[in-house]
Formats: structure tokens, C-alpha cells, sequence
């Protein structure tokens, strides 16, 4: 007996669906027109912008996250990686934002990554960066991470630790990715646990082996975190560290920045300027925050902060900043809500928050910024930023061939309700958070 065809929305469901909001949006579009026009703004232009702007979803996202404490699987949740790949697509068939997928390994292993490849190419999907893991056990490993992997005191896990991520740069290759992300769990609990200066010596040393694995094309990015799993100290802490270690490891490291991974009130945008300034910005892993590495929806919490990153990417762009080529991905954990949901309006945020920072005067901000009117230069970021293009993102989706309305459209499909049936739980489904 042959397994029934997986269900999918059609085009014609999403069709109709759209049909009964056309009118209503494309007179909001024309009335955002009519005013960016009096501000000397394109919205014709805008849109072509908004519908070239792509973020990448990891794999892990459209599983249920969890806390340290527990996770509430939700129903129909893929079992696999290609389960996840059909979930990847209709995230992109709906909100037309998230061309790629970013693989984790070891999770996402299958034994025929040409059969994956395939299969996304299917869906119309690529692959970003490759996520390497040696902040977790896997069944059948030889040496335990847990005191540490790339930075251990012991050089044998080590050794295993940059084997891991050779192999997840062949793997990459395999896929069709250009990037692979470091993020280590290492660091310790007690004062004097560790030599702090050697465990970022024998991180460098261990980093080095791998950055000269890396193929010509590719980049490795350097993710930091302030702190957790490790609650003393952390061996790539903090942008700063990354930088050094990056600046040490030469030009094909770069530093990532996920947005959840500093300290509560640092700056993120400043640290975002600096690193475009240095050439040293590779990428993001987006996400929210209001205490720590929270990992929640993009734009949930603070909108206006992540205007203001979006502010300092696109001053990099019209300045063609050298060496400005920034990857995106979304990093979140969905503990309460449908994945697919929160991932199809995190990435609208990331597109709203884009567009804002395109429509900025930027003639007017730096003539205010050269005479020192403080609020006069407040004002221009501000009314880019006040400004609802929610409109203007409706058609660059419609224009893209997505929903209008992409989670209603998702929810009158009924879509996780045929998976719920399609895929019965199944256990140790990985997910997780980094
Ligand atoms: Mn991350």
C-alpha cells in the first residue's frame, strides 16, 4: 500500500482566499503610495525591495521549542527532515519571505543528502548556513562535551569536537551551503574551573583547523553568547571576543549576531554598526527578547529595536559598506504557538522592519545629524518607523505569488489539522534552542 499523498494547500484554495482581501488591500496600497509619494518615496520600488528580501529558517524552528523545564509538543509535528521541508515550503508558498533553510547536524542527517537536496529543490528551497553541535551529547559518541568541546582542556575532544564540524562543512557542501555557524555551549560554573586565557587559546587553535577546511567560497560565522549553558563564564561571550577571535582566524570568519545573546540593556545596533565597520558582520540569528535568550518572535517585544538594526544594515547598503553581505536566519523557540504561525509573522516582521528602514529620509537625518538637532534626527527615524506598511507588505506577497493574509489563509486551510492525522507523534522528535 502506497502512503496517501501528503496534504498541501493548493493554489487555487490560496487564490480564493486572496480574491476576497484584493480589493481592500490594493486601496490601502494605493493610498501608502499617495503618501510615501508626498515624502518623495517610490512604493512601486519599495515593494521590488520587500520582495527580494529572504530569511533563512532553521529546521529545528518548525518544531515545538521548549524551556530548560519542559516542552508541549504540539500536533502534527514533522518527524523528520523532509516533514520539516514540507513545513519550510508552506512557510514560504504563504508569506513569500523564507527562500532557505538552515540545516542543523547532527539532527538533520539522513543518508542520501541528494535526496534532500532534491526534495527542497522541489519545494523551490535552498540551503543556508549549515549549524554545527557539540553542545550536546550524541547516542553512540566517544568523548562527552560535557566540560567543553573546541575549547576543552583535553585535546582529544577537541580533536572530535572540529572532526564534527569538518564533517558538517561536507555535509554543507553536499546541500549546496556557502556558510557554516559555530555557536559553542563552553564555559564553566565556579570560579577557577578554568584557565579563562586557555580555554580561548585552544578555541582559536581548534577554530583554525576548521576555518582551513572551509572551501574557498565559504564563510564561518562566529556566534556569541553571554551566558547559559555555562553560568560563570563563557568562552565566546560577548561581540568583543568574537571579533578578536575572528579578526585572528582572518577573513573568512565573520561574527553572527543573535539578537537575544547580550547583556539586557547593551546596544545591539551600535554592536551591528561597529561590526559592519570593522567588515566583520556575517549574519543574524533573529529573534526577541525581554530578559535574556529568550528566543521569541521577531518583533514581539522590542519593534523599535529591531528597526534600528535594520536601520544600520541599510545605511551600510547605500553606503556600500565593504564586505557587507550579511546572512539572515530566524532563531526562536515557539513554546506556545503553532510554528509555522509564529515563523510566517516573524519573518513579516523582519519585511516590516526592512521596508521602515529603507523609507527613512536618509538626506534629512544626515543634514539633522550634522547640525546636531538631536530630536530633528529622532523625528526622520521616527516617522519611517511609525509608518504601517502592512499594505505595502500584502502586496509584495500577493505580487510573489504568497497569501494576502498569510496565517488566516494557513488557518482556513486546515493545514496542521491533515498533518496532526498524516503524522502520528512519534518520540524524541529533537528540537531545541541555540
Ligand atoms: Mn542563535
Amino acid at each position: 500500500m502506497s502512503a496517501a499523498k501528503p496534504f498541501a494547500i493548493s493554489e487555487d484554495f490560496l487564490a480564493n482566499h486572496n480574491a476576497r482581501l484584493e480589493a481592500a488591500t490594493i486601496e490601502d496600497y494605493h493610498a501608502l503610495s499617495r503618501a510615501l509619494a508626498r515624502r518623495g518615496v517610490d512604493a512601486e520600488k519599495l515593494v521590488e525591495k520587500v520582495m527580494g528580501f529572504g530569511v533563512a529558517i532553521p529546521t529545528w524552528g518548525v518544531g515545538t521549542g521548549g524551556t530548560r523545564f519542559a516542552r508541549f509538543p504540539g500536533p502534527g509535528e514533522p518527524r523528520n527532515i523532509f516533514e520539516k521541508l514540507d513545513d519550510c515550503a508552506v512557510i514560504q508558498q504563504l508569506a513569500r519571505a523564507t527562500p532557505t533553510v538552515s540545516p542543523h547536524i547532527p539532527w538533520d542527517k539522513v543518508d542520501d543528502y541528494g535526496a534532500l537536496r532534491d526534495k527542497a529543490a522541489a519545494h523551490g528551497l535552498s540551503f543556508d548556513a549549515v549549524n554545527s553541535n557539540t553542545f550536546q551529547d550524541q547516542p553512540g559518541q566517544e568523548l562527552s562535551y560535557k566540560f567543553g568541546s573546541l575549547s576543552h582542556a583535553d585535546a582529544r575532544v577537541r580533536a572530535q569536537a572540529v572532526a564534527h564540524n569538518l564533517e558538517c562543512i561536507e555535509i554543507g557542501r553536499k546541500l549546496g551551503s556557502k556558510a557554516l555557524t559555530v555557536w559553542i555551549a563552553d564555559g564553566s560554573n565556579f570560579a577557577g574551573q578554568s584557565n579563562l586565557t586557555k580555554a580561548l587559546d585552544r578555541y582559536i587553535e581548534a577554530m583554525r583547523e576548521i576555518v582551513a577546511a572551509l572551501p574557498a567560497d565559504w564563510r564561518v560565522f562566529l556566534e556569541h553568547k553571554l551566558y547559559e549553558p555555562a553560568f560563570y563564564s563563557t568562552v565566546i561571550a560577548d561581540w568583543g571576543t568574537s571579533f578578536a577571535a575572528a579578526q585572528e582566524l582572518g577573513p573568512k570568519a565573520l561574527c553572527l549576531v543573535d539578537l537575544g545573546h547580550h547583556a539586557p540593556s547593551v546596544n545591539i545596533e551600535q554592536i551591528v554598526a561597529r561590526l559592519i565597520r570593522f567588515k566583520k558582520l556575517g549574519g543574524f540569528h533573529f529573534n526577541d527578547s525581554k530578559y535574556g535568550d529568550d528566543d521569541l518572535d521577531s518583533g514581539s517585544v522590542e519593534p523599535f529595536r529591531l528597526f534600528l538594526v535594520f536601520n544600520e544594515l541599510i545605511d551600510a547598503e547605500r553606503r556600500k559598506a565593504e564586505g557587507f553581505a550579511p546572512a539572515y536566519m530566524i532563531d526562536q523557540s515557539h513554546n506556545v504557538t503553532d510554528p509555522i504561525e509564529s515563523l510566517m509573522q516573524s519573518a513579516m516582521e523582519l519585511q516590516r522592519a526592512y521596508a521602515q528602514a529603507l523609507i527613512v529620509d536618509r538626506e534629512a537625518l544626515e543634514a539633522a545629524q550634522e547640525a546636531n538637532d538631536a530630536l530633528g534626527a529622532h523625528l526622520e527615524l521616527k516617522r519611517a518607523f511609525t509608518t504601517d506598511v502592512s499594505p505595502l507588505l500584502a502586496v509584495a506577497r500577493l505580487r510573489a505569488g504568497g497569501a494576502i493574509a498569510p496565517i488566516e489563509a494557513y488557518r482556513a486551510a486546515g493545514y496542521r489539522a491533515h498533518k496532526a492525522k498524516e503524522r502520528p507523534p512519534v518520540a524524541g522528535t529533537s528540537a531545541g534552542i541555540v
